[in-house]
């Protein structure tokens, strides 16, 4: 089954069983997992976690910088009545490319570390017998994937991966296994389009199942009332009295959506809605016709031990800071998170701008670190880059809007963080990538890509096809930190200045300073708290001082981990919280502020 798209949800007539838990695992260190038939089970393996990343769990230095595969496996049972129903496997994401096998027959196959993927296992599975799973996991990247990076090899046949991005390259599964029993015939997708008028909210919805019968769709309140009907896969409600889905105010309607078959009902889906409208109008970015102001962070989907595997308690964690620090959105920098975190962020009222895996389009031959100096790139002049990895590119847009596209917190899509606009070519590339983006999604959310400070106005290629202006700027960082912070604003000021007359709103996407919690140090210098908090009154300033400025997120929530580095102590340090998500002095600053 291509479509696996919608959320695992559960019914009256779906079941759920979740294969999270201890699996066995077994590194592939030369390579010859394949030849020596570990898809048809493992031996001598030690355990991992699923969901989580493999990396930060054990002590030997080659497990956790291993480059090439890693093998998973897991049993299950299936009762005889499942053969009944139709049995789908389906991982929510494996990093960055997956085999499956079940009892030796291979069922799926994916590239593309952020997406759910699976197959309907009726034909491999044994019913009413053990299952073996198996799943070998790798997470080599090269120029034309998404996200891009390079793999070195040594003479000793080891191989290390360089990313060309500031985070750690975490692998392994990463969000939880789930088998859904479906029904014979099934609904796969289901489209929404919502719209108001005064008080009366209207949700425009398309369907699609395996089977062309009947379709009935109730839309019910929180209190479970029905309050709009239809017959039909394509259709539109009318609700009285609505309730919008406001930032801040997640209020959810949950359209149940069921496909009959001769009267009975044999497949109901049911989807939470937000009734919200999305807008940009001048330079002003409106979510229900009113002015947004985008307060809060880019973030990581990272923690401690766990690394990028979805952990709920982490997931709740952030909410929690989120609301205590009065931020109202996130940008899910630099690729799309566990599916939980969207539903969450619909019910909590949090905005999200909803980023591609398209980070590291950008030439570099020791690591991200090497863009922040300007140096001359090449990445938009190579030709394999204008077919393969924008093919990649597309692919991961596609797959990302199809995930998303119903969560009333995704208010605009992020296609990329950081390409090397300046080069004359991105402008080609860039031109192809908004226009087939525009096409996908049926809300048709603002589009946006974040801008690098290589690429100041004027000199950007790219700028003119988004609809936001996004812009991650380090002026008092990277660029005149420690004693020039004071001169910076200038500089910073004369460049906004230009992408104002662009006439579009701009939002501030990263703006930051690493930081160690605990230095502290009157007068300031770079790294200690009081740093920080200086550096972000600055940039305050400058942002007050801007009209056509629609947000404020900054660089980075919480500390998390990158490849190491002289320029990386034990990670980036630009969190307003560490790691372990307690708040820095600068927590503290923004709190004021947003509040
Ligand atoms: C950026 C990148 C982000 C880095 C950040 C930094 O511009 O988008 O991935 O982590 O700068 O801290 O240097």
């Amino acid at each position: 089954m291509e479509e696996q798209f919608l959320y695992p949800a559960q019914s009256q007539t779906r079941q759920i069983i979740d294969l999270s838990g201890i699996w066995k695992f077994k590194v592939d260190f030369e390579g010859k997992g394949r030849d020596e038939g570990w898809q048809n089970g493992l031996s001598n393996y030690s355990e991992v976690p699923v969901p989580s990343s493999f990396n930060d769990l054990f002590t030997d230095k080659d497990v956790r910088e291993h480059v090439g595969d890693v093998w998973y496996q897991t049993e299950f049972y299936l009762t005889e009545e499942w053969q009944q129903k139709n049995v789908n496997l389906r991982f929510g994401s494996a990093t960055h490319r997956a085999e499956v096998w079940l009892n030796g027959v291979k069922i799926a196959e994916h590239e593309g570390g952020y997406m759910p993927f699976g197959a309907i296992i009726n034909e491999a599975a044994d019913f009413g017998a053990k299952n073996t799973l198996i799943v070998v996991v790798n997470n080599e990247l090269d120029l034309t994937t998404i996200p891009t990076g390079q793999v070195k090899e040594y003479d000793d046949g080891k191989k290390r991966l360089f990313p060309y991005f500031d985070f750690f390259n975490y692998a392994g599964i990463h969000s939880a296994v789930k088998i859904q029993l479906l029904p014979k015939d099934y609904i796969y997708d289901i489209s929404t389009v919502t719209d108001y008028e005064g008080n009366t909210g209207y949700l425009n919805y398309e369907i699609e199942s395996t089977s062309h019968s009947e379709i009935k769709v109730e839309l019910k309140d929180e209190a479970g009332n029905v309050v709009a009907e239809a017959n039909g896969d394509s259709g539109k409600l009318e609700v009285e009295s609505v309730n919008l889905w406001q930032p801040g105010e997640g209020y959810l309607y949950n359209l149940e959506v069921s496909l009959l078959s001769s009267g009975e009902i044999v497949d109901t889906y049911p989807l939470p809605v937000g009734i919200r409208t999305v807008e940009v109008k001048g330079n002003r970015f409106l979510i229900n016709d009113e002015p947004f102001y985008f307060k809060g962070f880019g973030k990581h989907q990272d923690s401690e031990i766990n690394g990028r595997g979805f952990d709920p308690a982490v997931m709740i964690r952030d909410a929690e800071l989120l609301d205590w620090i009065g931020a109202n959105s996130v940008r899910t920098s630099h690729y799309p998170y566990d599916e939980e975190f969207y539903r969450m962020c619909d019910r909590r009222g949090v905005v999200v701008i909803d980023e591609t895996p398209a980070v590291g389009l950008f030439d570099m031959n020791m690591n991200f670190l090497a863009a922040g100096t300007g140096k001359e790139s090449d990445f938009f002049d190579k030709e394999i880059v204008h077919q393969k990895t924008k093919e990649n590119h597309k692919r991961e847009i596609k797959r990302l809007m199809k995930r998303d596209k119903n969560h009333a917190s995704v208010v605009m899509w992020c296609l990329a963080n950081e390409p090397d606009s300046a080069q004359e070519r991105a402008e080609e590339y860039f031109e192809e990538i908004f226009s087939y983006a525009r096409e996908l999604d049926p809300q048709a959310r603002p589009l946006t890509f974040t801008n690098i400070m290589t690429a100041p106005y004027g000199k950007c290629n790219a700028a003119q096809f988004a609809d936001v202006i996004s812009l991650n700027r380090y002026y008092g960082w990277y660029l005149m930190g420690g004693a020039e912070l004071r001169y910076s604003q200038k500089n910073f000021e004369e460049e906004l200045a230009g992408w104002e007359k662009e006439g579009k709103p701009i939002v501030m996407t990263e703006y930051g300073a690493d930081t160690k919690a605990g230095i502290h140090k009157l007068p300031s210098v770079q790294w200690s708290e009081e740093y920080q908090n200086e550096y972000l009154e600055h940039q305050h300033q400058v942002f007050d001082n801007c009209d056509s400025i629609v947000g404020e997120q900054m660089w980075n929530f919480a500390d998390f981990q990158t490849v190491e580095g002289i320029l990386r102590v034990n990670g980036n340090k630009k969190g307003a919280f560490t790691r372990d998500r307690q708040p820095k002095m600068a927590a503290h600053l923004l709190k004021a502020r947003w509040e």
